[in-house]
C-alpha cells in the first residue's frame, strides 16, 4: 500500500499536461471528487497500526504535491491558450469577421449609367411610382384607345381607375417639363410596372433609366452623338452603334438603338441571335404635342430623349439569361457580384 503511494508521488512529480484534455485527465485521476487518493484514504482503516502514521504522512504528503502540481499545470496550459489561467477560450485572438454582402446587379448597372451621363452634364431626377393617367399617358400624346391603356397590360388601382402604377419614367419627365423652364438635362432611374406574366424574358415589374434634353437648338445629331458616347463608355470603345426607324407617341421621329455585338465583334453569336446587332435602347425627338402638354413652347423649343431597361443592359453586360434570377434574392446568384461597384 505505501509503494502505491510512493509510485502515485513519483507519477505527480513527472505529469505534464499540454493540451486541455491532458489536463483534465490529470484532475480526474488525483484532484476530482473520486480521485485515487481518495481511495487511498479509504483504505485508512485497513492499514496495520504500526503502519498508520507512516502511511498517513505519505498519503498527505501526496495530496498536497498532487494540488501543487496540478496548480502549475493550469499556469502552463493557460499560458499556451494565451488567456491567463483559461486554457479553452482565446480572448485575444480577432473574431469571425463578418462576410461582407455586395451590390445588385440592378443597382451596379443602374450606378454606372448614372455615371456616364453626370460626366455628360445629366441630373438624376426621381418621380412618383404611384401615378395618375396624366402624367403616365395622356400628357405624353398616348392615344385615347392605345393598347396600353388597357388592364392587360397596366396595373391601375382599384378604387381610383385614375391611378396607377407608371409604365414607364417618363411621367417624371412630365413633371420636372411642367414645373420648370428650359434647358433640361436629366436621366431618371428607376422602377416601373407591366402587366405581364413573368417568365425569362418578361416580369411585371423591371428597372429603366430615361433620359431628356431639351433646350433651343437640340437636334437629332445631339441624340446621336450622347447615345454614341454612352454605347462606348459602357460596353467598349470599339462599340458601333446604329438606329433604326421605330414608333412611339411621345418621340417624332423615334428610332430603336442597337449597339454591335459586344461578344463576338459582329461575327453573329448566341446573345446577338446570329445578327451582330443587340438592341438597348429606344430614343427620339420629343413630340411637340409632349413639349406643349407640359407648356413649353415647341417654335422654341427642340429636344431628344431616350429610354433603356437596366436589367436588359445587365444581362447583356452580364452574360443573365434569366430576368426573374433579378428578384429571387438567390445569395448564389448575387453573390457572384461581390467586389463589383
Ligand atoms: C423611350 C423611348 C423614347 C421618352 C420620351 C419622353 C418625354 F417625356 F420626353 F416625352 N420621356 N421618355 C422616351 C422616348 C422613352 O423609352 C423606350
Amino acid at each position: 500500500m505505501l509503494d502505491k503511494v510512493e509510485e502515485y508521488i513519483e507519477e505527480v512529480k513527472k505529469a505534464t499536461a499540454n493540451t486541455a484534455n491532458e489536463l483534465e485527465e490529470y484532475r480526474q485521476k488525483f484532484i476530482g471528487r473520486k480521485n485515487v487518493i481518495t481511495d487511498l484514504f479509504s483504505e485508512f482503516k485497513n492499514v496495520p497500526n504500526d503502519m498508520k502514521k507512516e502511511f498517513g504522512l505519505k498519503l498527505n504528503e501526496l495530496k498536497t504535491i498532487a494540488q501543487d502540481k496540478f496548480n502549475e499545470l493550469i499556469d502552463v496550459a493557460g499560458d499556451q491558450g494565451g488567456a491567463e489561467g483559461d486554457s479553452q477560450i482565446d480572448l485575444t485572438l480577432p473574431p469571425v469577421p463578418n462576410e461582407l454582402g455586395s451590390l445588385h446587379p440592378i443597382t451596379i448597372t443602374q450606378n454606372r449609367i448614372i455615371e456616364i451621363f453626370e460626366r455628360l452634364g445629366f441630373s438624376v431626377q426621381d418621380g412618383p411610382e404611384i401615378e395618375d393617367d396624366w402624367h403616365n399617358f395622356t400628357a405624353l400624346n398616348f392615344p385615347e384607345n392605345h393598347p396600353a391603356r388597357e388592364m392587360q397590360d397596366t396595373f391601375f388601382i382599384e378604387r381610383n381607375p385614375d391611378q396607377l402604377l407608371r409604365t414607364h419614367t417618363s411621367n417624371v419627365q412630365i413633371r420636372m417639363m411642367e414645373h420648370g423652364k428650359p434647358p433640361f438635362r436629366s436621366i431618371m432611374p428607376g422602377r416601373v410596372y407591366r402587366n405581364e406574366a413573368i417568365s425569362a424574358r418578361a416580369h411585371c415589374f423591371f428597372h429603366q433609366v430615361e433620359g431628356l434634353y431639351v433646350d433651343r437648338n437640340v437636334s437629332f445629331k445631339d441624340l446621336k452623338q450622347t447615345l454614341y458616347h454612352f454605347s462606348k463608355e459602357l460596353f467598349g470603345k470599339d462599340t458601333q452603334i446604329r438606329f433604326r426607324p421605330s414608333y412611339f407617341p411621345f418621340t417624332e421621329p423615334s428610332a430603336e438603338i442597337d449597339i454591335s455585338c459586344f461578344i463576338c465583334k459582329g461575327k453573329g453569336c448566341k446573345v446577338c441571335k446570329h445578327t451582330g446587332w443587340v438592341e438597348i435602347a429606344g430614343s427620339g425627338m420629343v413630340d411637340p404635342n409632349v413639349l406643349a402638354n407640359c407648356g413649353i413652347d415647341p417654335e422654341e423649343y427642340t429636344g431628344f430623349a431616350f429610354g433603356m431597361g437596366i436589367e436588359r443592359i445587365a444581362m447583356l453586360k452580364y452574360a443573365i439569361d434569366d430576368l426573374r434570377l433579378f428578384s429571387e434574392n438567390d445569395v448564389r446568384f448575387l453573390r457572384q457580384f461581390k467586389g463589383v461597384i
